[in-house]
């Protein structure tokens, strides 16, 4: 072999290039062969199997650790289904503690977590992260600087914290009001939210947040579609009863549940996950009806009872992507120079009588 024809297949040969690239290759071997086949299934195909972890009553005198073994029971049941990620309820480590009238505001604090995770939700950070399953729940939150929340958090597969939300739309009142069948004292226990609609990247996809009463406001969603969300995760504690009409029973407010929902996801082109705390706590009713909505508003899995339930669906996040780029392609569509009253008037003000 001549020395001119050595150089030539020495040029041809792929080594020097493949040399350059083996420490990424193998990094990405070595990344691979760590993840399970879920988990490479998910990558490839955005597949995100969520399981709404419905939970039935928490009564006062539940501890956390009870409720905590509770959560986890329900997760390793999601895991053995496949599950990326576990959404539990608005307010999941306690009763459902704003219908109770307090003077106190200490009193009261011994419903909030200081910290996340703390004593007694520390083992269930830990089963996530031996699970590798992602988790969305609700507590209330009282910040070093003595601030009180009602919030949710996200974690990774890896049980870190990746993303907060604190409720914005808090109903009900401040003080003890007598003509009601029962009291919603959210706006005594809560601040409003602070951190607006945010969106994070994970499990493959654009996941957000949101909680109970949130859920029936469109400017919820909209500002989470506006960051291309795919997936929104609410909990949610609704008395089965209007405490001002008592004829507005369970059916009416589980249809006013499945309308939000399902517009929600519908005109914003989402997976929306809704899942309750349901039954009878301390006498106080609240309904069930979690709820899995597809991207085009079709409810695909809806819970059957008021007990600690679990629903579990593959969600194609790529099943978003029709309704964003055609009927509801934003950037094609909106017409933003007519929407100022959104965002400059709060309540309805009608034109003056004639
Ligand atoms: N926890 C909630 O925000 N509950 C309200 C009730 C009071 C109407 C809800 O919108 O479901």
């Amino acid at each position: 072999m001549t020395e001119r024809h050595e150089s030539c297949l020495a040029e041809k040969t792929p080594r020097p290039r493949y040399a350059a690239r083996r420490p990424a290759v193998e990094a990405a071997i070595a990344s691979l062969a760590k993840k399970s086949r879920q988990e490479i299934r998910t990558s490839l195909m955005r597949i995100v199997t969520v399981a709404a972890a419905q939970m039935g009553p928490i009564q006062k005198a539940d501890s956390r650790e009870d409720v905590v073994r509770r959560m986890i029971a329900l997760m390793d049941e999601a895991k053995a289904k496949g599950a990326d990620l576990i959404v539990y309820p608005e307010l999941a480590l306690t009763t459902f503690f704003p219908r109770w009238y307090v003077e106190d505001r200490a009193e009261f604090d011994n419903w909030f977590e200081r910290e996340m995770p703390g004593t007694a939700t520390r083992p269930l950070f830990e089963r996530a992260a031996q699970h590798r399953i992602a988790m969305n729940f609700g507590y209330a939150e009282l910040t070093p600087d003595g601030h009180h929340f009602n919030t949710a958090v996200l974690t990774d597969k890896s049980g870190r914290i990746v993303g907060k939300y604190r409720k914005v739309h808090l109903p009900g009142h401040v003080e003890f009001e007598s003509h009601r069948s029962h009291q919603h004292l959210e706006k005594r226990y809560f601040e409003p939210g602070d951190l607006g609609f945010n969106v994070w990247r994970e499990l493959g996809g654009v996941i957000g947040m949101a909680i109970c009463n949130d859920r029936r406001w469109p400017e919820t969603y909209r500002v989470m579609g506006l960051q291309g969300v795919e997936m929104v995760l609410i909990g949610y504690n609704t008395p089965s009863v209007n405490a001002e009409r008592s004829e507005e029973g369970l059916e009416k407010r589980l249809f006013h549940n499945r309308l939000s929902v399902q517009a929600g996801a519908y005109q914003n082109a989402t997976w929306v996950v809704a899942v309750a705390k349901a039954g009878i706590e301390d006498g106080h009713a609240l309904f069930g009806g979690s709820l899995i909505v597809d991207p085009n508003g079709e409810i695909v899995a809806e819970a059957k009872t008021e007990e600690d339930e679990l629903l579990v669906h593959a969600c194609d996040l790529d099943a978003t992507v029709f309704g964003k780029t055609t009927i509801f392609n934003f950037a094609q569509h909106r017409r933003i120079e007519h929407y100022g009253l959104i965002t400059s008037r709060t309540g309805a003000v009608p034109p003056p009588a004639k």
